[in-house]
């Protein structure tokens, strides 16, 4: 075949939430060039190291090309798709007729790259009448969605290209990114002498390189350093009364109880000098903005979502909402949860499920019991929880325990092994992908990717499965289907139309959705678009919810949007935002923003009496267990080879701890937890404090060898976890804080 050099192909990265706009050159089905797309609407030609080796994703080597089934000895039988497809809609039938459709539950639906395929498992769930779902957010970034749903109603986010001070909370965007284009805007805060980078971090990380404050917190104690910041905040009064008086409601209640916070008691538990942490405060206080970016060195430890409250309290005492460099409500293209203040409770356990999600660290708890409404069922779409839950021992114990369990995915996974059924997905680069991390104010985007390469044989996009499914169940009577695929003959108007009196007619049409889209107004749409058909309802919402800012950015109504979305292949801006407007969003009344959260303020009081050390003579040692690193990501690639640097997935301890344990920068060290133990190559690096190490994430995979066997690389995180230490509130894991004893091993 010819190298196709002549075409480079439009798409975006799959690795992280910034989906960075790419364009690669291919040679037959191998990718042979990566570069930015400069004409990006989000991203303008960024991309940082690892989006080049995206080839090691799409050509890794173990893609399935045929469904499987699990037989009873263990082995896996390749099926056709006809015969998996009947065999699963019948068990899934058998389930929900024996124990009710909410047995069966939904994890997953999306990664860093894959979000269009998941819009479509709603419509299945509906037909089996299945209630519970979730998915990765649950084990990160509920307990901030659920403090989001009680101040400002929803997400926010922060300004940094024009903020003042930029405050990042266990978040280390120069490598894990987050922020779109992440080293070039902390370059610049860094140049530019009049903006300040604070980073609360234990570990002095490639972003507290570049900052101004370091505050290099004791692992697990941010709810202190933040209680003491705020204490200073409130009792220099440094706060922004203005703001407050116009703008929040409660605001006195949460004044009164931190002018009581002990300072300096806090600063000695943070381990932070009391000094910085004033000076701190103070340029928090003082400035004309602050813009703040919290993630997982903070939402998978200790107080998290205590943690989460106390972070949003010190951008809102300072009014730093709703305005340039500060923090900004935004629009959305979907949600990617609907969070509210009082969130439904699992069947078993009785959990809080902020943003409707079961709780990550529920899951195997809620399914290991022989309580009636135990969870019998689990379809699992573009996620590997085998091995990316707490406690891969107890999740799989709990699979074992289901009477069906059914993997979409475009590789055998640790999870996929353990599946009564797996179904071959064709991979992002095959098909019709979009993400909905829009998170961008004043202009938020979206990016309709086209495929660059026909699917694989054998693999189906995931629009395309569940289709399969719903039609097998016989889910939807066909004249609905022949009425609206009528309409759709007739153009849109007649199709939003037919839509109409279908869903007055029948509320399940809402629910059904993104099936009759897919089946109905699907094949009509240009270049085998099928899949997009599911963004026209969500152009329709995005009228509705947000018309002024939707023709700001150019499109007059709900069509021609969902044109622009289809005709994007750079991505495009479908909300133009003014800072006013920000206060729409608040959906509270009056539009103030509720700042007293009784529950989390009654956590505050008990910060004194609180333990803030997890650590014992057993286990010494505080683990942040998935450090993200320049060649880590989740379980995207699965070819070890992608890696150009840290192939062993290195354990990373300081020299203090070296010498006193006796590790040698090189050699092998074992690493034992609560749950389990590991083995990794030592690293010494005095970037971390002592009594800390770290372990990076997306290592130990079982890679298929040549002679049949699997090999493991780097140590599977999860072995080490424990599902019982969790937040209280969101039941959020304790990933980066994971009690160990580190010992060295002979050669
Ligand atoms: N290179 C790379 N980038 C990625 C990913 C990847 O796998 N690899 N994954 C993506 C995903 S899914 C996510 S969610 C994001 C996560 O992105 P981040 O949250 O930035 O990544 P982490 O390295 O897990 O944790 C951030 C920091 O928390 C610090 N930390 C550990 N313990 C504590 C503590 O007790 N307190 C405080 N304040 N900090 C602490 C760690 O030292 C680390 O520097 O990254 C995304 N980007
Ligand atoms: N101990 C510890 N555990 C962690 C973390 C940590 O830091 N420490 N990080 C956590 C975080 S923040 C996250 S987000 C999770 C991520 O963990 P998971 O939710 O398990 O996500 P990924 O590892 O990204 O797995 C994505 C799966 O999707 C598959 N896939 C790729 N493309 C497609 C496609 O087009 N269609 C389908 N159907 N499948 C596809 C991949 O093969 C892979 O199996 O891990 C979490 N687990
Ligand atoms: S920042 Fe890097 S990993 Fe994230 S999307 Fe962009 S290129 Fe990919
Ligand atoms: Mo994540």
């Amino acid at each position: 075949m010819t190298p196709d050099t002549a075409t480079w192909h439009k798409s975006a990265c799959i690795l992280c939430e910034n989906n960075c706009g790419i364009q690669i050159q291919t040679d037959g089905r191998r990718f042979a060039k990566i570069r930015g797309d400069k004409q990006h609407v989000a991203t303008a030609g960024y991309t940082c190291n690892k989006a080049l080796r995206l080839d090691h994703y799409q050509n890794g080597g173990t893609r399935l090309t045929t469904p499987l089934r699990r037989e009873a000895d263990g082995t896996f039988t390749p099926i056709d798709w006809d015969t998996a497809i009947r065999e699963i809609a019948a068990r899934l039938k058998t389930v929900r007729d024996t124990h009710g459709g909410e047995s069966i539950f939904f994890y997953g639906g999306g990664g860093q790259g894959n979000h269009l395929g998941g819009a479509y498992s709603g419509a299945l769930l509906r037909a089996l009448g299945a209630r519970y779902r979730s998915n990765p957010l649950a084990q990160e970034k509920t307990g901030e969605g659920f403090v989001d749903a009680h101040l400002t109603g929803g997400h926010t986010t922060g300004d940094f290209q024009n903020a003042e001070v930029s405050l990042f909370l266990g978040k280390n965007p120069w490598q894990s990114h987050g922020v779109p284009r992440a080293r070039t805007v902390l370059k610049d805060i860094a140049k530019d002498p009049t903006r300040t980078m604070i980073v609360i971090d234990p570990v002095r990380t490639e972003t507290a390189d570049l900052a101004d404050i370091h505050l290099q917190v004791r692992p697990g104690t941010d709810a202190w350093c933040l209680a003491g910041l705020l204490g200073i905040l409130v009792q220099e009064d440094l706060v922004d009364h203005a703001f407050l008086t116009a703008r929040t409601t409660g605001a006195d209640t949460v004044i009164e109880q931190l002018n009581e916070v002990d300072v300096a008691r806090c600063a000695r538990t943070c381990g932070v000098a009391e000094d910085l942490l004033r000076r701190t405060a103070r340029t928090i206080g003082t400035a004309s903005s602050v813009a703040t970016y919290e993630d997982l060195g903070v939402q998978q430890g200790p107080n998290s979502t205590l943690v989460s409250y106390l972070n949003k309290l010190t951008w809102l005492l300072t009014g730093n909402f709703a305005k340039p460099g500060a923090m900004q409500p935004h629009s959305w293209i979907a949600p990617l949860a609907r969070y509210d203040t009082s969130p439904r409770r699992t069947p078993v356990t009785g959990a809080r499920m902020p943003g409707g999600l079961v709780p990550c660290n529920v899951i195997a708890e809620e399914i290991l019991t022989d309580h009636h409404d135990r969870f019998r069922a689990m379809i699992i779409e573009s996620s590997n929880p085998a091995h990316s839950l707490a406690d891969s021992a107890a999740f799989a114990q709990a699979l074992a325990a289901l009477d069906l369990v059914v993997v979409i995915d475009i590789a055998l996974t640790e999870t996929g092994r353990q599946a009564d059924y797996v179904l071959p997905a064709a991979s992002q680069f095959e098909k019709w992908e979009a993400t909905f991390f829009t998170f961008e104010f004043p202009h938020n985007t979206f990016h309709l990717r086209a495929p660059v390469l026909d699917p694989l044989p054998g693999t189906l996009p995931e629009p395309e499965i569940y289709a399969r499914l719903i039609r097998e169940l016989n889910a939807v009577p066909g004249g609905r289907l022949t009425v609206l695929r009528t309409a759709a003959r007739l153009g849109r108007t007649a199709y939003q139309l037919a839509f109409a009196v279908l869903a007055a007619i029948d509320k399940s049409t809402f629910a059904m959705a993104p099936y009759l889209l897919y089946e109905t107004l699907g094949p009509t749409l240009p270049a085998g678009a099928r899949s997009a058909a599911v963004l026209w309802a969500l152009a329709q919402r995005i009228a509705k919810e947000y018309p002024a800012a939707m023709r700001r950015a150019g499109h007059q109504n709900a069509d021609t949007l969902f044109d622009a979305m289809l005709e994007g292949h750079s991505g495009i801006t479908f909300t133009e935002d003014e800072y006013d407007d920000a206060w729409n969003y608040v959906p509270h009344p009056g539009h103030r923003i509720p700042l007293p959260i009784p529950e989390l303020l009654a956590l505050l009081a008990d910060l004194d009496t609180t333990p803030a050390v997890h650590t014992t003579e057993d286990f010494p040692i505080v683990l942040a267990a998935g450090q993200r690193r320049a060649f880590t990501a989740n379980t995207i690639f699965r070819d070890n080879a992608w890696r150009k640097r840290d192939q062993q997935g290195t354990l990373r301890v300081s020299s203090h701890d070296a010498e006193q344990l006796g590790l040698s920068d090189g050699a092998l060290a074992r690493i034992t937890t609560h749950r389990g133990t590991a083995q990794a190559v030592v690293e010494i690096d005095d970037r971390l404090q002592p009594g800390h190490a770290a372990l990076p994430n997306g290592f130990g995979l079982d890679l298929p060898t040549e002679d049949g066997a699997t090999e493991r690389t780097g140590v599977a995180l999860n072995t080490l976890t424990d599902l019982t230490w969790r937040d209280p509130i969101a039941g959020t894991p304790w990933h980066k804080h994971v009690p160990a004893r580190i010992e060295p091993l002979p050669a």
